[in-house]
């Protein structure tokens, strides 16, 4: 890509011309076709040439050239003008019916234009969520830039337009109009608002509160050179005056002129009939909005033919032949009562916001998590303050911010009166016992496990739940009665309930009881995996619960499980590959390859507590029983040593070059037989296997006194019913 055209090198008008040619393409090509044709750093380049020339030859500078984009700020702040067609703001509809209501008196209106069954043709585009201007172009040059103000003046902010790249400084084309003014929206992508909020975090600077802000902002700067480094994108949805050109028919024809003529357009619009059409398409964008690259916050209907436009008219300064159909609002203000303490299922202390109860996100909702103290702190969130509460799309809500300033000084009576700071207990305030903060974690814990009623709770309903035991009917209040009234302390009561102790518990029917109870036996029989999920080991979740499931046969071999071991095999054979990878040597198989070590501790931690050990042994006895998970694991690591096998409970090191077998197949056939293979000779060590060229592994068992067999020993070992150890030979 060269920055200088063949053609024009000797000439400098020339020259100039066609690098702004080239600099405009490029911009058109991001910012109106999406598909940009060269890396950001070609454009600098190319604008550098041009500022180079210009440079040398002031006299070649014209307005429009793409080095004039920053100039000089208004010296009196933003002069008002008038918008000659007024810019009309929008009725807005929040519900179904309105969008109907909206339909017949559009059809009203038209009459007779209208056959009874022929629907109204609208077009659908998104309602973003930014800052209406026009934007006015004279022989194709943009000439003003103005807010929509009152709707009848506006603020001249031409200046920090010319600095947004997505706006055309001249339109495209040979059929240019002699005036134009375009209707749209400036507004940020999310993506360059996180990045703006990165860079503004890392200087030390206050952060946006969201795009619009941000973009409401950069628009209001005095100084252009601000404007200019705030990432604004602008996108046409409408035509305020046009002279020396016909106006297009219909709506849908507008928006597509606006394109060709240079004009950034969003690309989410449909041409639609009747009234069913256009809730289907404000369905599919709500569903769609979180995966959009700006934030809208509705969509909007317009009657597709303009000419009828007149005809409808208007009600007070909005139009009746268009509508904004809003989602629920993402955001909302209430107050933050009180903070107070959940316990989980680990014993973890979550802060929850009680709120006043608030709409948002098409729900009321009155608590949201507050994750942790630290999340508090970051926040500065106190219990008394007038809170942001935010829910967007499904997402669980959030208290997105305080209204700080809505805060009365700290030594005034009225901050007494209602505003004190959240202590985070130093004891589980469901049991009493002790609260810790462990080194590298953000959540305090219940040091009690199960003995702490609200984890023993929080467990029963973990147990319960339709991806764990699927124990229906099994809810919260239902578990809150069970554990008060003593007749489940762990999951293995559960299988010991009987109607009679159901029937003294607070609205249990004899036809719930005798539902409960078909549900719990229905349970009886779940798969390892599910099992597994269910006992609420930390960092055991259904993926980790099913690659368990996989290499286990059951739980007792589970439990069995060498963990060292396998621990230290997973770590050689990781440092094994690691070796081979760069040669392009096979790789070796990764025993329980997703499973890493914190898994593998907490694993351990899990089943070295008598308690848990004691629990799962009465589920079994109480007659679940669970149905293995899976295959066994080719690599076997996971086969513990009590399983079966004539090699069972030996761990073997394999060395040298075998004369049948390739080394991972004769660990293949050492772990089929119930033995384990790992990758160094220790104490540990029962045999090494070796073959030809076998080296310091060989060295080393020789020292230790590791018995010593070749292939042909492993093999009969392997075949032999016999005890192992009798076949025992040196190469
Ligand atoms: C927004 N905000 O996206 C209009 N708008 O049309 C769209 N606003 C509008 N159209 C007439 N897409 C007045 C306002």
């Amino acid at each position: 890509m060269s920055a200088q055209p063949p053609t024009a090198q000797g000439d400098p008008a020339a020259r100039a011309a066609a690098l702004r040619e080239q600099l405009a393409r490029y911009n058109h090509e991001y910012y109106v076709l999406d598909a940009p044709s060269v890396p950001d750093a070609v454009f600098d380049q190319v604008l550098r040439a041009l500022q180079d020339l210009e440079a040398a030859h002031p006299e070649l500078i014209t307005p429009d050239s793409p080095t004039q984009r920053v100039g000089a700020a208004p010296a009196a702040g933003f002069a008002s003008v008038p918008h000659a067609v007024p810019m009309l703001s929008l009725s807005n509809a929040f519900s179904d019916d309105e969008v109907l209501g909206f339909d017949r008196r559009v059809r009203e209106a038209l009459g007779p234009l209208l056959a009874d069954d022929e629907p109204v043709a609208y077009t659908a585009e998104l309602k973003y969520d930014g800052l209406a201007v026009s934007l006015r172009y004279e022989r194709g040059v943009l000439a003003l830039a103005a807010t929509r103000g009152d709707g009848a003046s506006g603020e001249n902010v031409t200046a920090n337009l010319r600095t947004v790249r997505a706006v055309p400084l001249r339109l495209r084309g040979s059929a240019v109009p002699e005036l134009l003014e375009v209707r749209g929206e400036v507004l940020m992508y999310k993506a360059d608002f996180e990045r703006l909020n990165l860079g503004q975090r890392q200087a030390g600077e206050r952060e946006f509160v969201n795009p619009r802000n941000a973009a409401a902002g950069a628009l209001r700067q005095l100084d252009p050179a601000v404007t200019a480094r705030r990432p604004l994108r602008f996108l046409a949805y409408g035509l305020g005056e046009l002279r020396g050109a016909p106006e297009p028919a219909t709506h849908a024809e507008l928006l597509d002129w606006l394109r060709e003529l240079g004009l950034p357009v969003g690309a989410e619009r449909e041409l639609l009939h009747g009234p069913q059409a256009l809730l289907g398409f404000y369905r599919r964008m709500q569903a769609r909005r979180a995966e959009l690259p700006y934030d809208i916050d509705g969509v909007v209907y317009k009657v597709n033919r303009r000419e009828w436009h007149e005809r409808i008219g208007y009600v007070a300064r909005a139009p009746r032949f268009a509508l904004a159909h809003k989602f629920p609002a993402e955001e909302a203000v209430t107050e933050l009562l009180d903070i107070e303490i959940q316990v989980g299922r680990t014993g973890s202390l979550t802060p929850v916001a009680r709120l006043r109860p608030v709409f948002v996100g098409g729900t009321t909702v009155s608590n949201a998590t507050l994750h942790n103290e630290d999340e508090i702190r970051r926040k500065d969130l106190l219990i008394g303050d007038a809170v942001v509460v935010r829910r967007a799309g499904d997402v669980i809500p959030e208290v997105a911010r305080a209204l700080v300033e809505q805060r009365p000084p700290a030594d005034s009576p009225s901050f007494a009166a209602r505003w004190r700071r959240f202590v985070m207990p130093t004891q589980c305030p469901v049991c009493g016992s002790a609260a810790v903060r462990e080194e590298g974690e953000a959540a305090w814990r219940c040091v009690a496990g199960l003995s702490c009623p609200a984890q023993r709770k929080q467990a029963l309903l973990h147990f319960a739940q339709r991806r764990a035991m699927d124990i229906e009917g099994l809810g919260e209040k239902l578990v809150d009665q069970l554990v008060e009234a003593g007749l489940v302390q762990s999951p293995a009561d559960l299988y010991r309930l009987d109607a009679a102790q159901l029937a003294g518990l607070d609205r249990m029917g004899e036809k719930s009881a005798g539902n409960l109870l078909a549900a719990i036996e229905a349970s009886r029989r779940p798969t390892l995996a599910r099992l597994l999920f269910a006992l609420g080991i930390r960092h055991v979740g259904e993926e980790v619960a099913r690659q368990l499931a996989g290499a286990y046969p059951d739980l007792p071999a589970l439990m069995a499980a060498p963990w060292p071991e396998i621990q230290a095999r997973k770590a050689e054979i990781q440092k094994e590959n690691a070796r081979r990878r760069p040669r392009g040597e096979p790789l070796l198989p990764v025993p329980l390859e997703g499973i890493g070590p914190e898994i593998i501790d907490s694993l351990q931690r899990f089943l070295a507590e008598p308690h848990n050990r004691e629990a799962i042994a009465q589920l079994l006895a109480a007659g679940v029983e669970p149905q293995p998970g899976g295959q066994f694991a080719q690599d076997g690591a996971a086969i513990p040593a009590a399983a079966a096998g004539p090699l069972a409970g030996l761990s073997f090191v394999i060395t040298g070059t075998l004369p049948t077998l390739a080394r991972e197949a004769a660990a293949e056939r050492i772990r089929a037989a119930g033995g384990t293979v790992s990758g160094s000779v220790s104490r540990k060590t029962r045999f090494l296997v070796a073959g030809e060229a076998a080296g310091s592994k060989l060295a080393r068992a020789v020292e230790l006194g590791v018995p010593v067999l070749d292939e042909a020993a492993l093999l009969a070992m392997i075949e032999s019913p016999q005890a192992p150890g009798a076949s025992e030979s040196s190469p």
